[in-house]
Order: structure tokens, then sequence, then C-alpha cells
């Protein structure tokens, strides 16, 4: 054993993990990527994006009643829509879902994915098993779409990615009634010294803290052999979203296990949803290698003290 634990990565790794890997799925199908969480009366459930043999992907739902140990049901629960408005621009698949809470009800933010691009899509549910669609909220160009848990100055508020000048940033956008989205603005741009030099994008829901939005992202540095994803943290402003109240400069997650080596998509981690518990923990849940789902967890206040810039990482 050496002296000091492996990587230093901020968030720690479950060692149970990989939580859902292929043969924990009841159903045929290629790969498992990231999942979406979240608890509701003591039960953990956690859409997640399955790949199909044939090379597109839709969603799966597991359940848990620790966040830890999960059970996959029988059959998919979203798969691409066939018929409608969306089936045009959903052919090439659904991807990256995020389940965010607003007023009691649970929207879901998609990437519809077709020959044309991607685009944002929302889509609404219950029950976790049953999701109706409501529009399609961007053009192609754009994904990793995101909404706040609340309104803010009377307005929902939405993360995305859109690819301009062909570099992925994270820009702000809002709308008064969910459907109809403005008034976008810039909200940050890769870093070319750092681990996010090459593009970045929302990945979990902001969650309110005492000291801004904390916007959990990833960010992608490219290298000779490939991208290498990894997951960090910003702080936005309470009452303005589009202003940065610090941005860290170091990521709290980065690929170093076999299971996110190794995979269909190697040196991964991505988070799509995280978990806040009672206890002051975060759960975070990611994909790894894009064929491992997993979760690593750390102190909350702690995080947030990272992320603000209150505490450096030891
Ligand atoms: C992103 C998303 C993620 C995936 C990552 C790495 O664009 O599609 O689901 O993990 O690429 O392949």
């Amino acid at each position: 054993m050496g002296k000091f634990v492996y990587g230093r990565d901020l968030l720690h790794r479950f060692e149970g993990n990989p939580i859902v890997a292929l043969e924990d799925i009841p159903f045929r199908c290629n790969t498992v990527f990231n999942g979406t969480p979240v608890k509701k009366d003591g039960v953990y459930y956690l859409l997640i994006r399955v790949e199909g043999q044939k090379g597109y992907s839709y969603f799966a739902l597991a359940k848990s009643g620790d966040g830890f140990h999960f059970e996959v049901e029988d059959e998919p629960v979203m798969i691409p829509a066939e018929t409608g408005e969306f089936a045009k621009y959903e052919k090439r698949g659904i991807e990256d879902p995020r389940i965010t809470e607003i007023d009691g009800e649970y929207f879901v933010m998609y990437t519809a994915y077709s020959q044309y691009g991607a685009r944002i899509a929302l889509a609404k549910t219950e029950d976790f098993y049953n999701y109706e669609r409501l529009a399609l909220v961007s053009e192609p160009g754009n994904k990793d779409g995101i909404l706040f848990p609340e309104r803010i100055n009377g307005e929902y508020v939405r993360l995305d990615r859109p690819i301009g000048a062909n570099v992925g940033r994270m820009w702000v956008s809002f709308s008064k009634n969910l459907y109809d989205w403005g008034k976008s603005e810039l909200l940050m741009s890769p870093r070319p010294r750092l681990w996010d030099s090459y593009r970045i994008g929302a990945s979990v829901p902001p969650i309110k803290t005492n000291k801004g939005w904390l916007e959990i992202y990833h960010g992608v540095k490219m290298t000779s052999s490939g991208p290498i994803y990894r997951i960090g943290v910003v702080m936005l402003d309470l009452k303005d979203p589009t202003k940065i109240a610090h941005r860290a400069e170091e990521p709290i997650l980065s690929p170093r296990e076999d299971y996110e080596r190794i995979g269909d998509v190697g040196n991964v981690v991505f988070a799509c949803g995280a978990v806040v518990e009672d206890n002051d923990t975060i759960k975070v849940y990611y994909g790894g290698a894009d064929t491992h789902l997993c979760v690593a967890t750390m102190g909350y206040a702690e995080l947030v003290d990272f992320a603000s810039g209150t505490t450096l990482p030891d």
C-alpha cells in the first residue's frame, strides 16, 4: 500500500463500483452509460442511459433503498419516439437524461439525437415509469440541457451547451413557460491551460446552497490518445445565474479506476445527477468509460466550501 490515497480525488468512489454494469441489465443491450437520480419517500430512482445492440440509446429505470445497491427494471421505460413530432428527431436515440424537481413536479431534459444533430427535449414524469414528452426546446447543435430547481426572478432557467465556433461552452437561458426559451447568455468557456481546456458542459441539476448555485459540470481535455472527461464544480450567483461566483481550478474526479479507463469510450467520468443527504454528504452518480454506472461521495459542506473557493484542496 502506498502512503497516500490513490489519486486523492475529492470525490470518494464507492468500493462497490460499478453499481450497475452490463450483467445487471435484465434485457439484451450493448452498454450502460450515466444515470440521473431522484430520492423520493426513501426510494432512490435512477433513470439510466442504456445503449442497445443496434447502437442507439434509450432509458431504463433502476431502484434502490440505500442509493448504492440497485435493481434494474425488466423493460426500458423510455425509448425513442416512433410516431409524432419527436420521432424524426430521436431516430439516433435519446441520451443523457437529467431530472429536476420543480414545485413537486419532475421534469426530464434529455438529448434527442438524429441525423440532424442533437437537440434538447423536455419530458415530465410522475412515477419515473411513464414519461410525457412536452417539447423540443432547442434547435440542433445543443445538448446538456439542465433545468434549475426553481424559478429565478419569476422565470425558469436552464443551462445548456450549444456548439459555437466549434467549441462547446456553457450558456444560460430563460423561459416564462418552459416551452419558449430566450435571453440566452454565455456563462463559461473551456480554459486553455487547465483540465477543461477542450470543451465543457453542465452535468448535474444546479443545487441551491448558501454560497450560490452549485453546478457540477464536465470538462474535457484533448490528448494525443483522445479526450479525457473529468468532473468539476462552479458556483453561480444565487440571484443572477449568468454570473460566476467562483470556478474551481481543480476537478473533483478524474478517471483512474479500470471501470473508468476501459470501456466503449475510455477515460470518461460523466455525471448526470446527485443526491444531497441529510447527513451532510452528497452522492454523485456518474458513468465510467461509457460502460459502467458508478457513485462517489463526499462531505456536502466540504464540497460547497471547495466550490465557493472558501477552502483549497489539500
Ligand atoms: C458525451 C455524452 C456522455 C458520454 C460522453 C463521453 O457527449 O454523450 O454520455 O459519457 O460524451 O463519450
